[in-house]
C-alpha cells in the first residue's frame, strides 16, 4: 500500500539530468489523494508485488486530459474474507490544476484486483472508451457521452477467463477502420501455490524475487466485429502463446510493416 504519487520517482531522476527542469509533487493539492493497494506489506506471494496502472484520457471532451487510476486488492478480499479495500478512481481534470474524483457518478468504480488500463475508442463514435485488464475476467466502460460509462464486459466478450492478465493494447490489425485486441496473459497463479521464497536483491534479502518458475498464462486476441462486439480470433492470428511466455507489457512501435502496425510483447518464461 502506498500513497500514490504524480511525480513519478523515474521522473524525478530523469528530470535532475536536465539542467533547468524540475518536478514538485503537487498531488495533494491537486485533488489526487487516492490510496493505491497492491495486497500487504510482507509481500509473500507474487501476486503483491506489480503495482497498477493509470491512463490519461478527455472522457467528457472538454480538451482537459482526465486521469484514471486502476488499484489493486488484498489476499483477504481474493479469498472473501474482506471487502476490497480500496476502488479504482476516475479524476476530472478542473482545468485549474485540480481534479475531482468524478468514479461513482461516471459508473467506473472497480473493487477488485486490477493490473492495467487502456483508453481507446472501440467503438468509433469518437469517445474514449476504457479497458481494465484484471486479475480474473477484463473490464470493458463504453463511454455514453454524458461524462458516464456503461459496463459492457460480457456484451463485447473480452473478459478472458479467471487468468492473471496485465497489459493489452489495441490496434486496427485488419485495417477495417475498428480498433481489434490483444490481451496477453501473465502468470498461471494462484494462493495454493507456495509463498516467495526470501532472496537477495543487491545484497538486500527480499520477499520480492518475481516470477521465477512460474508458468506463463495464455495470450487472447479478439478481433473487433464493428459491432460493439469481439471473436476471439487468437488461433486464427497466429497469436496463441503455445509456450506460455509471461506477457506483462506491450508496445506498438510508430513502424508499419507491410501497412499494417505490429504489436510485440516480453520475452519468455524466467
Ligand atoms: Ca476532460
Ligand atoms: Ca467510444
Ligand atoms: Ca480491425
Amino acid at each position: 500500500m502506498k500513497r500514490y504519487s504524480v511525480a513519478l520517482a523515474a521522473l524525478i531522476v530523469a528530470a535532475a539530468a536536465v539542467p533547468g527542469i524540475t518536478f514538485r509533487d503537487i498531488a495533494t493539492r491537486a485533488g489526487i489523494t487516492a490510496t493505491i493497494h497492491s495486497g500487504g506489506p510482507k509481500k509473500n506471494y507474487v501476486l503483491e508485488v506489480n503495482g497498477s496502472g493509470v491512463c490519461w484520457l478527455d472522457h467528457d471532451g472538454d480538451g482537459w486530459q482526465d486521469l484514471y487510476l486502476v488499484n489493486g486488492a488484498t489476499l483477504a478480499h481474493l479469498q472473501g474474507k474482506a471487502a476490497a479495500p480500496s476502488r479504482t478512481y476516475l479524476y476530472r481534470n478542473n482545468g485549474n490544476g485540480t481534479f475531482t474524483d468524478v468514479t461513482l457518478r461516471a459508473g467506473v468504480a472497480r473493487r477488485g484486483w486490477s493490473f492495467g488500463c487502456v483508453a481507446a475508442d472501440y467503438d468509433n463514435d469518437g469517445r474514449p472508451d476504457l479497458l481494465i485488464t484484471n486479475f480474473g475476467p477484463n473490464s470493458l466502460y463504453r463511454n455514453r457521452g454524458d461524462d458516464t460509462f456503461a459496463d459492457v464486459s460480457k456484451r463485447a466478450g473480452i473478459e478472458g477467463g479467471a487468468i492473471w492478465h496485465a497489459g493489452a493494447a489495441f490496434a486496427d490489425t485488419d485495417l477495417d477502420g475498428d480498433l481489434d485486441l490483444f490481451i496477453p496473459g501473465y502468470l498461471d497463479f494462484n494462493l495454493r501455490q507456495p509463498e516467495l521464497k526470501t532472496c537477495e536483491y543487491r545484497g538486500v534479502k527480499v520477499n520480492a524475487c518475481g516470477p521465477l518458475g512460474c508458468r506463463g498464462a495464455p495470450n487472447a486476441f479478439y478481433r473487433n466485429n464493428g459491432d460493439g462486439t469481439f471473436t476471439d480470433a487468437t488461433d486464427a492470428a497466429g497469436l496463441a502463446d503455445r509456450e506460455l511466455y509471461l506477457g506483462s507489457r506491450l508496445s506498438k512501435p510508430c513502424l508499419k510493416v507491410n501497412g499494417r502496425l505490429p504489436v510485440s510483447f516480453n520475452g519468455p518464461a524466467l
